[in-house]
Order: structure tokens, then C-alpha cells, then sequence
């Protein structure tokens, strides 16, 4: 028997059984017979939103934040925000993939030691989608250094270094579909994430 039930979940029309209810949610009337569930829940979602500008961000947790087990809470801090996966992988960066992502640093006295330091062990790359998702992942993420990034972010919870700052995230909508190829080249995931209608109102 169905707990709480003792009619295998069934209410029978015209035999009223106080102090249960269906398994449909409806409830038995005073006199026995079967209300229906009040309203469809649909009827008290507010409309999707068709065709809002969506922007897709390429973020990486770097070797330390893999090494660190922080993947998880840094996948969490994009869910909670109301953003939305839209591609995830792990992978220890192929030298040339690190080359092309990081070649606006090839000058800088610290190139060298950054792609040894993003091939040192596995990433997780992640495609974040959202309305202005480039710059508020990045708001996510904080200023480079972590003994200089505020609360509240991932950076400034988690990180007191510069260079291993454990996310990277693209600083532009330019550079994001340039990471993007480079890290999802079979494409990211586009489907329809059914909470965005709670998340973004007419506005966006
Ligand atoms: P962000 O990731 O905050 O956009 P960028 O693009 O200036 O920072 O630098 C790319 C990466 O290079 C940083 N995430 C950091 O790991 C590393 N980096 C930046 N500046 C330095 C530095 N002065 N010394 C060592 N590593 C650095």
C-alpha cells in the first residue's frame, strides 16, 4: 500500500478519506467527490521571453582550482547566479590550445611560466550563458590578484595569489567566441533551461 494511503494511491469518487490526500495533489470534497488540482501551475508562470540576447563565456577553473576541489562551488557561483551551463569538460590543456588562448601574454615576462603552470594538470573548461555574460562572469571572478580581490568573489574567497588565480574567464564578447572555438570546437550546448523565466524579468 501507497504510505498514508491504504487504497494503493487511489480515492474512489463519493467515498471521502479524511486526512489523505491524492497522489495528483487534488483533494477529496466534504462530500467525497474529487476536487481538481486548483490551476495549472504554467498559468502562474510569467511568459518566456522569446529572442533575448543571450552572450556565452568561456571560463576555465586553472590546475589549482582542479587541485583545490573547488570546481564544484565555482560551477555553483554561475548556477546561483542564474546562469547557465552551457558546455563543461576536463582536460589537461594540449600546449598548443594554451599557446593560442594565451597569445595576447606571448611577450610578457610571465608567458613561459603561465603555460607551464595551465598544463601542470587538468582544467575544467565551462561555456557560461547568460544576458551580458562575459561581463558578469567576469564580476563573478574578480580582479587578478586574490589578496586584492574583494569578498564575494571567486577570487577574493578563495585565492591569495596572482598567477594561480584559479578562473579564468573571457574579457570580451570578441575573445569569448575566440575561446569558445578554441576550447568547445564541437560546439556548446543550446537548450531551453526552464528557470531563465524566473530569472530575467521583461527587462532582462
Ligand atoms: P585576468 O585573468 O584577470 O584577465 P590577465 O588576462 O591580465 O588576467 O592575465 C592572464 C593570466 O596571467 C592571469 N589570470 C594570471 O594567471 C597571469 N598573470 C597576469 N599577470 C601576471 C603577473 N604579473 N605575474 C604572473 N602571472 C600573471
Amino acid at each position: 500500500t501507497f504510505p498514508g494511503g491504504g487504497h494503493g494511491g487511489v480515492i474512489r469518487p463519493g467515498r471521502p478519506q479524511r486526512g489523505s490526500l491524492a497522489l495528483d495533489g487534488s483533494g477529496p470534497r466534504s462530500d467525497g467527490t474529487i476536487r481538481p488540482f486548483p490551476t495549472p501551475l504554467a498559468a502562474h508562470a510569467p511568459p518566456r521571453r522569446p529572442g533575448v540576447p543571450m552572450e556565452t563565456s568561456l571560463v576555465l577553473v586553472k590546475p589549482d582550482g582542479v587541485q583545490r576541489g573547488l570546481v564544484g562551488r565555482v560551477l555553483s557561483r554561475f548556477e546561483d547566479k542564474g546562469l547557465s551551463i552551457a558546455g563543461l569538460k576536463l582536460l589537461v590543456a594540449p600546449k598548443a590550445t594554451l599557446e593560442k588562448h594565451y597569445a595576447v601574454h606571448r611577450e610578457r615576462p610571465f608567458y613561459g611560466s603561465l603555460l607551464q603552470f595551465m598544463g601542470s594538470g587538468p582544467v575544467v573548461a565551462i561555456a557560461v550563458r547568460g544576458v551580458n555574460a562575459v561581463s558578469v562572469v567576469r564580476t563573478l571572478l574578480g580582479p587578478t590578484n586574490g589578496q586584492e580581490a574583494p569578498g564575494g568573489t571567486i577570487r577574493g574567497d578563495f585565492g591569495m595569489s596572482r598567477s594561480f588565480n584559479l578562473v579564468h574567464a573571457s574579457d570580451s564578447t570578441d575573445n569569448a567566441a575566440m575561446e569558445l572555438g578554441l576550447w568547445f570546437p564541437e560546439g556548446t550546448c543550446d537548450y531551453q533551461h526552464d528557470v531563465l523565466r524566473w530569472v530575467y524579468d521583461d527587462e532582462a
